[in-house]
């Protein structure tokens, strides 16, 4: 809805035009003590919607969308604590109803929810916007999201760069493409990792769902499936920033963030920044490095066959740095003060790497690697801190297992460790009366994505052993992403009727346009309220998943970023049909 038709709506129901009572013939304005999933619910799935009414309620139906006709009728659980949020909830269960279409809830003496949908294909919109937003943040070429986002397009950004004196190296340096990091115009070779990383994983698993989806992109239709097109907008730029002897610098911004303003008024200089001293590059950036190009050297193989053979000669290389560098950290150097995704420990890093290599070589030494560090990670799988971009030990161990690691007894180990930690988390999740994942210490910066990666653990313990518990708790995530959560919010960008309006997203705020770009997921709840504009807007001693606000000042919330939509795709992938 635009936001004048929100606002007109507002209007009219304050002056008690907008058609009251419970009949459901006239609209009515959603409340926000209705929860649902506002993109909507697979046929076959458990459907639950949740209520956190000031007092209980009794009875709900679904209606139809518009009209409001009777569909189904049912009655409200018992109400559920719900500590993170302070809520009492009550669960709506209309799983028996499948019919697909339209709907919203109606519950007397409270109102009605957003619209919903039912259907095989609910999630289909949805993961194209989370996919496609990658390329509204390529750089190093013009975008345009074309006909059905007019205006939502940026000039080429970021042609040039050059060294920092942190580099080792001096001079001009040309900047080739990547995508902006986040709501800034940064590239970060870290959080490169784990996203490309995800979503190469995203292909591997759920190649069959996603790898005819036509993303619309300048590439569309050369042969290679669009989702590894996009991918490879990065990888490429990743590419670039290895240096002869294997290293990789860790990053590639300017010193300090840029105004709002859109990426091709951006004249700062886009700097390749190092450690300061020899060896310049970094651990944490090389071993997610040769983790992602050696997974990316799998992945392209069927389709272009000497980038596959390129990124893999370039995984081998950054293994033998690491080898010899394996701890050699990054700190801003003076003078630089964006984002610094310092990582105390890059020992994570290298197993996954190692392990990467492994699966796509079958080669002993980094199999043998694996198998002498693994034990050091063997409490990583478990039901709480999922993988983020600093701790990546959980791909390591799960690639091992999930490609052909030989060795049956760590198989055994890291699959029962799976296993055991998404039974701990399917229990946890039931408890809770908004049925997400998350624990009281999740909400941190960019808690949305904490639920996401739950949400994708769940799914990988579900290519071990497949049970349906573990991939309805998964899209329990989602629901609670897209809008079954204490602000009735979908939390991404044009997906759902109630949706972010003022992402920290610099296209979003300097392109002139009322609504933010499309398909990004947001940071979320912070109890840390990180940021100024947090802790003037949003009140101290809040609950945990209500310390959040949809203001494009508040970037320990609401600004956007690649790594968190990374799982937020693998997630929907796995709910495609
Ligand atoms: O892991 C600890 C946890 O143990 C502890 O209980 C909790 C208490 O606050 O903090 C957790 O650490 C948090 C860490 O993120 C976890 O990932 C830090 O508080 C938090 O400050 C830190 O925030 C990071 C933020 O940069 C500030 O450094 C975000 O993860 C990271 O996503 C964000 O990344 C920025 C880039 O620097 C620049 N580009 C935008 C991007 C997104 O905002
Ligand atoms: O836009 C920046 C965002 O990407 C970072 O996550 C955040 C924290 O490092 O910083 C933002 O930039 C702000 C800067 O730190 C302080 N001045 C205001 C900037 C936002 O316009
Ligand atoms: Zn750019």
């Amino acid at each position: 809805m635009k936001l004048s038709a929100v606002l007109l709506f507002a209007v009219l129901a304050a002056l008690g035009l907008s058609g009251a009572g419970q009949s459901g013939a006239q609209p009515v304005a959603p409340s926000a003590a209705i929860k649902v999933d506002q993109a909507g619910y697979l046929p076959g799935a458990p459907k639950v919607a949740l209520v956190a009414a000031p007092s209980p309620a009794a009875d709900f139906t679904v209606r139809r969308a518009p009209g409001g006709a009777v569909a189904f009728r049912g009655k409200l659980g018992a109400a559920v604590e719900d500590p993170d949020s302070g809520d009492k909830v009550q669960a709506a269960d209309f799983g028996a109803f499948q019919t697909a279409g339209k709907y919203f809830i109606d519950v007397p003496g409270v109102g009605r929810s957003w619209e919903f949908a039912i259907g095989a294909n609910v999630y289909a919109r949805a993961f194209y916007l989370a996919m496609r937003s990658y390329y509204g943040q390529r750089c190093g070429i013009a975008v345009d999201l074309g006909p059905e986002f007019p205006a939502y397009k940026h000039a080429a950004c970021h042609l040039t760069g050059a060294w920092h004196a942190s580099s080792g190296k001096s001079g001009p340096r040309t900047s080739a493409k990547g995508w902006h990091d986040a709501g800034d115009y940064g590239r970060y070779v870290v959080n490169s990792g784990i996203t490309t990383g995800t979503l190469l994983w995203t292909y591997e698993m759920f190649a069959s769902r996603v790898k005819n989806v036509k993303l619309d992109i300048p590439e569309s239709g050369n042969g290679t499936p669009d989702i590894l097109n996009e991918i490879k907008w990065n990888l490429d730029w990743m590419l670039s920033m290895q240096d002869e002897d294997g290293g990789v610098w860790h990053k590639q911004t300017s010193e300090k963030f840029c105004a709002f303003i859109m990426p091709e008024k951006d004249d700062l200089i886009s700097y390749v920044v190092g450690t300061g001293q020899a060896p310049f590059k970094s651990s944490c950036a090389t071993g997610d490095f040769a983790a992602v190009m050696a997974a990316a050297a799998r992945v392209y193989k069927p389709f272009q066959t000497d980038y596959a053979a390129q990124c893999l000669r370039a995984a081998r290389q950054a293994w033998t740095w690491l080898d010899k560098n394996p701890n050699v950290r990054f700190n801003n150097p003076p003078g630089v003060s964006t984002g610094g995704y310092g990582d105390g420990n890059c020992a994570d890093e290298r197993l996954w790497a190692a392990a990467e290599l492994a699966r796509s070589t079958g080669d002993a030494s980094y199999e043998k690697y694996f198998l002498d560090h693994y034990g050091d990670f063997k409490n990583s799988i478990r039901a709480a801190n999922p993988q983020s971009w600093g701790s990546v030990a959980n791909l390591g161990l799960w690639t091992y297992a999930l490609g052909k690691g030989g060795n049956a007894e760590a198989a055994g180990a890291i699959r029962e460790a799976s296993l055991k930690a998404a039974g701990e988390i399917v229990a946890r999740t039931a408890a809770l009366g908004y049925r997400d994942s998350m624990t009281t210490r999740d909400y941190i910066w960019g808690s949305n994505s904490v639920a996401a990666n739950y949400g994708m653990q769940l799914l990988v313990a579900n290519a071990f052993k497949s049970d349906p518990r573990y991939v309805q708790t998964a899209l329990d995530n989602l629901h609670y992403l897209l809008g079954r959560n204490p602000f009735s919010m979908s939390y991404v960008t044009w997906v759902g009727a109630n949706p972010p309006h003022h992402p920290h997203h610099r296209p979003s705020g300097a392109d002139g346009i009322d609504q933010p770009w499309p398909g990004f997921l947001v940071g979320g709840p912070n109890s840390g309220r990180s940021d100024p504009a947090m802790r003037a807007k949003v009140p101290a001693g809040l609950p945990p998943a209500k310390a959040y606000i949809d203001d494009q000042e508040a970037y320990a919330a609401n600004e956007v970023a690649i790594n968190w939509n990374a799982p937020l795709v693998f997630l929907l992938a796995g709910a495609l049909k």
